[in-house]
């Protein structure tokens, strides 16, 4: 097995990870920033290294810091958890080049992904099937592309190539505004992103965002863990999310995540990835590809009783895929609430000193977070502290069981967004199941 692992992230998934090392008896590093020194992970970690000042630039962000403590420590692997550099082909790369794993894809995987342009036309060839568009970048040929958004029909969405997780998108309605969209959206996304492709795609109105998890070795094997519906989101940060996706008819399952193991094995991709679609009227488009572990992964574990860091450490030390397809059976249904160090109603982070805490427990109940009483929320990062999980054999029972963990779920001293929660589980349209991605905005603006 891998002999020790750098984790180069911070909070709940730097915990995650450093319970994975320990069940398999790797040893862990623990990098932090100034702030970070009472992280629960860097107490258990076998050796902490400071890599900078509380700014994530200097520290999460900062590269060569990061390989100097992966040398310094004689690490073999670098897992890169989610956000700062999860995704960041040249940290990849540059891991690579010293040396070290890269607990992920190659970096020509995460740049094929990161250009959107680039990784519709992958799946396309893949067989995923994709939402009807310009299939490829939009060119300065303004009566070709007028013919294009004319086939596909309006309402079309104008998306950058380097964007991605709601970053450079503007909705055209009419072809009067197509061409004026078109430039503003291409000179954002050259400033933010300094790339002014720019592609087209029929704008769904109504739809459901739901992801795929896979996990696949880089030597030709591939599996999924299921789905997860993540439609529950205000300005694109996720709220809730269970699996499965409530009410998607089997085969139409069956044939998705059948496109998406064949892609993993088309791709030679090397790791956990998830793909996310739009649902609508009975149909899955791709969207994006995460080439990351993302914040939502126990929902899969929970129903498929499959930890899938641990898969992605064996997966980085070489070995084939522990397990065939027809070795995951899913049982049940798992929701997942995200526990934010916000206020509930105006959602300003919130962060201060934790003076009381209580977990919930029992049957069904998983708690994945970092704090504990005494612990202060930094200023510097996310606001998520946690997330709750719960399992139960029907979607009604992990739903009452989420009601009543939320219930036992005390933190004190700051304030959390834990009330709004209570409200959602309790939320008649969202216990019946199948809202979209409009749902939640739509209901913060009317009543709560
Ligand atoms: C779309 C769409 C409707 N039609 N594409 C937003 C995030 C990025 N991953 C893609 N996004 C969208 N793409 C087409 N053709 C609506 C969204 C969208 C969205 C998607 C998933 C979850 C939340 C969302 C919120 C607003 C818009």
């Amino acid at each position: 097995m891998l002999e020790k692992v750098l984790i180069a992230n911070r909070g709940e998934i730097a915990l995650r990870i450093l319970r994975a090392c320990k069940e398999l008896g790797i040893k862990t590093v623990a990098v932090h920033s100034k702030a970070d020194a009472d992280l629960m992970h860097v107490r258990l970690a076998d050796e902490t290294v400071c890599i900078g000042p509380n700014n994530v630039l200097e520290s999460y962000l900062n590269i060569p810091a990061i390989i100097s403590a992966a040398e310094v420590t004689d690490s073999v692997a670098i897992h890169p958890g989610y956000g700062f550099l999860a995704e960041n082909a040249d940290f990849a790369e540059q891991v690579e080049r010293s040396g070290f794993s890269f607990i992920g894809p190659s970096p020509e995987v995460i740049r094929l992904m990161g250009d959107k342009v680039s990784a519709i036309r992958a799946m396309k060839q893949a067989g995923v099937p994709t939402v009807p568009g310009s299939d490829g970048p939009l060119t300065d040929d303004h009566k070709h592309t007028l013919e294009i958004a004319r086939r596909i029909g309006y309402p079309v969405i104008i998306k950058a190539s380097g964007g991605g997780g709601g970053r450079g998108m503007r909705v055209v309605h009419r072809e009067q505004g197509l061409l004026n969209a078109i430039g503003v959206t291409r000179a954002e996304a050259g400033a933010a992103f300094n790339n002014d492709v720019v592609y087209l795609e029929k704008f769904l109105e109504t739809p459901r965002h739901v992801e795929v998890q896979v996990l696949s070795d880089g030597q030709g094997n591939a599996i999924h863990l299921g789905d997860r519906d993540c439609s529950l989101q205000r300005r694109h940060q996720k709220v809730i999310e269970e699996a499965p996706a409530p009410g998607i008819p089997e085969e139409v399952r069956q044939r998705v995540f059948k496109a998406c193991t064949d892609a993993c094995v088309d791709l030679g991709y090397k790791g956990a990835g998830t793909f996310e679609f739009l649902y609508q009227d009975g149909e899955f488009y791709f969207i994006e590809m995460n080439t990351r572990i993302q914040v939502e992964h126990p929902v899969s574990e929970e129903i498929s009783g499959f930890d899938i860091i641990k898969e992605q450490l064996r997966i980085a030390n070489g070995e084939p895929l522990s397990v065939k397809q027809e070795d995951i059976t899913f049982s049940g249904h798992a929701i997942e609430c995200r526990i934010n160090a916000e206020d509930a109603k105006t959602f300003m982070p919130s962060p201060g000193k934790i003076t009381q805490l209580h977990m919930p427990g029992g049957n069904g109940v998983r708690v994945d977070s970092h704090i504990y009483q005494g612990y202060s929320v930094p200023p510097y990062y996310d606001s998520m502290i946690g997330k709750l999980i719960t399992w139960g054999p029907t979607r009604d029972v992990a739903m009452t069981r989420m009601r009543n963990a939320l219930d036992e779920l005390i933190i004190e001293g700051i304030r959390t967004n834990i009330p709004l929660h209570k409200e959602l589980v309790r939320d008649a349209k969202f216990m019946k199941g199948g809202v979209n991605i409009h749902y939640l905005t739509k209901k913060l603006e009317q009543d709560y």
